[in-house]
């Protein structure tokens, strides 16, 4: 097999496509507010890329309330973050799309490289909706069908699967320290565009408006 090509970039949503990591803190916070347990930005960082019921176990955990709700009220809990964070993401449209990442996905596709979304989000397929990139995305991985979250590299690996490819010839872009993990855990090269205090494990540390198909190429020594 050809090494060293790049035949797909896989690319996480909240927080690479778009800002949505700020919804999921609105939604967390009115939750965290309501049971009265200190919840802020800073700790907000702690959630990311990380699945539902961890990061409500997470907010428990900060104001030590693991053990104070059954299994069912989590349930509940996490129900009504949900419903919350949907109302949210309705106002989100094409303009909320992150500086870089349409010029970058028009790029790919006309290098015809394959695009694939890596998103342990189960609201992804209607976020891609309303920023109108569904036509961009070869591949969408499902959450829900995903064993395990990141930093479990399961999801990268169903993207690339899909294809069929080598983790070699295979790149993922994310926010959050989780994702990296898992990208890295599937073998492949990791671009990050999060903080940068997250990030130190990246291969490649940039913004979104940095992202060119020839940086990725000449940072990976890819072709
Ligand atoms: P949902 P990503 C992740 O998306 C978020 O970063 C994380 O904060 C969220 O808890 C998780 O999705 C689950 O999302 O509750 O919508 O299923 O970064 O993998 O795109
Ligand atoms: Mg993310």
């Amino acid at each position: 097999m050809e090494k060293n090509k790049l035949k797909t970039v896989i690319f996480d949503l909240d927080g690479v496509v778009t800002d949505s990591a700020k919804y999921h803190y609105l939604a967390w916070k009115e939750l965290a507010d309501e049971l009265k347990i200190p919840f802020d930005e800073e700790y907000n960082e702690k959630l990311k890329g990380v699945s539902r019921m961890e990061s409500l176990e997470l907010i428990l955990e900060n104001g030590q309330a693991c053990d104070k709700y059954t299994p069912e009220e989590k349930e509940e809990l996490a129900f009504r973050k949900n419903e919350n964070y949907k109302e949210l993401i309705k106002q989100i449209t094409p303009e909320d799309i992150l500086p870089g990442i349409l010029p970058f996905l028009k790029e790919l596709k006309e290098a015809d490289i394959r695009i694939a979304l890596a998103s342990v989000s189960k609201n992804a397929p209607f976020i891609v909706h309303q920023l109108e990139i569904e036509d961009y995305f070869d591949y969408i991985a499902d959450a829900a069908s995903v064993p395990n979250a990141k930093p479990f590299p399961d999801i990268f690996l169903a993207a690339r699967d899909e294809f069929g490819f080598d983790s070699s010839e295979c790149v993922g872009v994310e926010d959050a320290k989780t994702g990296i993990e898992a990208i890295h855990r599937a073998g492949m090269k990791a671009v990050g565009v999060g903080t940068p205090d997250q990030m130190t494990e990246a291969d490649l540390l940039i913004t979104t408006d940095q992202l060119s198909l020839s940086g990725v190429l000449e940072a990976f020594q890819m072709r």
